[in-house]
């Protein structure tokens, strides 16, 4: 299959994208998606923030570890010798497509926008300078930038991590990507800048330094966020974790060992995380797991939106299709106050059957209706206070009395344990109730 021609051609005989109710069996129609639906106090639009990548949509040409390309995208090809030409293209193609499915934010990474130059200074040059065209694509259409990112993972001088390398000049220039990407996301207006540690980690301990590699790691860091202030950027910081791959043992593993590290060099305040469906699976959580924790540690920032297969262990990066996985995920969005410089995006990539153009358009419109459906449950859940009135039940043991003593600090240890012997106090388990529970989730499905 060949993609030579543009997507405006590709795309001509597609009518308008629009929601046309729950019995539409239109796959290029929304059956929950309403953008101007008010879902509580917010339309669905300002809930889910949707956004589209440049990379596993436009950059990705299907190849995989056992077969080359499938997608052949006028601007992955040789035919176009001239960069800004071939970036103009992409650029194109990526607000055309959010337009048409109503998709109102994109992300990228710098090398996803325009390719690298033959010195730093070419490369950083040449992003700043089409950053231009980006802006002028954005007036156009209306489409906002959810975040910008710098790709420190696939050039190989990065094959032993960024700010982990060995190597000082590897951090350092890793730190010349990070700067440009983030005063370009600045100036686009971007609500966060996120940091994924492509290949911040180690194969084998026979020849790494962890303490050594974590010092480096927060020392980047935190020029991250001394410049972030310092351009008067007013976004998010977000670090996205994932546990393994590309690197066997990633410093990022999850959002709980994100908030250790962050911890340890005093940026808990600073910096928040961009949480992933797949990498949650990876390190053998459930993607409302991460959340909750992110909301419970108060770094939560914004979600890369996909799914997992749970026979598989790798990072699959599949559309995320799946009602009841969206209403966990939306319910536990919620439950955090929402999303709020933070959005979903599609950091998805077609399957490399799906090898038709308009399998992308397909692709987003089942991710967002999907997404929809499990928004309208979760809010319904969440209005009926059904798992709220249970929970505060089940603790509220430590609302008052001996639990509210406990946690107020008016006992010792000591205190604790005479009262227990003294007044024979030999508690009984209680339900937790789960399968009812699981049922009652269901019933708001
Ligand atoms: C890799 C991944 C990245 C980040 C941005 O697994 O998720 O695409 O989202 O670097
Ligand atoms: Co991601």
């Amino acid at each position: 299959m060949t993609f030579s021609k543009h997507f405006k051609d590709l795309f001509k005989d597609v009518p308008e994208i629009s929601y046309k109710g729950v019995d539409s069996k239109d796959p290029l129609s929304f059956r929950y998606y309403n953008p101007d639906q008010k879902v509580g106090d917010k339309t669905m639009a300002e809930h889910m923030r949707f956004a589209i990548c440049y990379w596993h949509t436009l950059n990705w040409s299907g190849n995989d570890m056992f077969g080359s390309e499938i997608f052949s995208h006028p601007w992955l090809s040789n035919d176009i010798s001239d960069i800004f030409e071939k970036a103009e293209l992409k650029a194109d193609h990526i607000f055309q497509m959010a337009q048409m499915m109503k998709i109102p934010f994109y992300a990228w990474h710098d090398r996803d926008v325009i390719a690298e130059g033959d010195t730093p200074k070419e490369s950083v040059e040449r992003l700043v300078k089409f950053s231009d065209y980006l802006l002028k694509k954005q007036e156009e259409t209306g489409v906002k930038l959810l975040w910008g990112t710098a790709n420190a993972f696939s050039n190989k001088r990065y094959s032993a991590g960024a700010g982990s390398n060995p190597n000082p000049e590897v951090f350092a220039f890793a730190a010349s990507q990070v700067r440009t990407a983030m005063e370009v996301t600045h100036k686009l207006g971007g609500d966060n800048y996120v940091l994924w540690g492509g290949r911040e980690g180690y194969d084998t301990l026979l020849n790494t330094n962890i303490a050594q590699e974590q010092d480096q790691l927060g020392k980047f860091m935190s020029l991250v966020v001394e410049h972030k202030h310092k351009i008067g950027f007013k976004g998010d910081i977000l670090i996205e974790p994932k546990p393994k791959e590309p690197t066997k043992h990633q410093y990022d593993f999850d959002v709980a060992t994100v908030y250790g590290f962050l911890k340890k060099y005093g940026l808990e305040k600073e910096i928040k995380v961009n949480i992933e469906t797949n990498h949650a699976i990876l390190a053998g959580h459930t993607m409302e797991h991460e959340i909750a924790m992110a909301d419970a540690l108060d770094i939560f920032g914004s979600i890369d939106i996909n799914a997992g297969d749970y026979l598989l262990g790798w990072d699959t990066d599949q559309f995320p299709t799946d009602d009841l996985d969206m209403t966990k995920m939306m319910y536990y969005i919620l439950k955090a106050g929402g999303l709020k410089k933070g959005g979903l995006n599609f950091d998805a990539k077609l399957r490399r059957q799906s090898c038709d153009v308009k399998d992308y358009l397909y692709a987003h419109v089942a991710g967002m209706d999907a997404g929809a459906h499990g928004l309208l449950s979760a809010h319904a859940l969440l209005k009926d206070k059904v798992l709220d009135n249970f929970i505060s039940e089940r603790y509220k043991g430590w609302q008052s009395g001996f639990g509210k003593d406990i946690l107020g600090g008016k006992l010792s240890l000591a205190d604790i344990a005479d009262k227990v012997e003294n007044e024979n106090i030999n508690p009984q388990p209680v339900s937790g109730r789960q399968e009812m529970l699981e049922g009652m989730l269901n019933r708001y499905l």
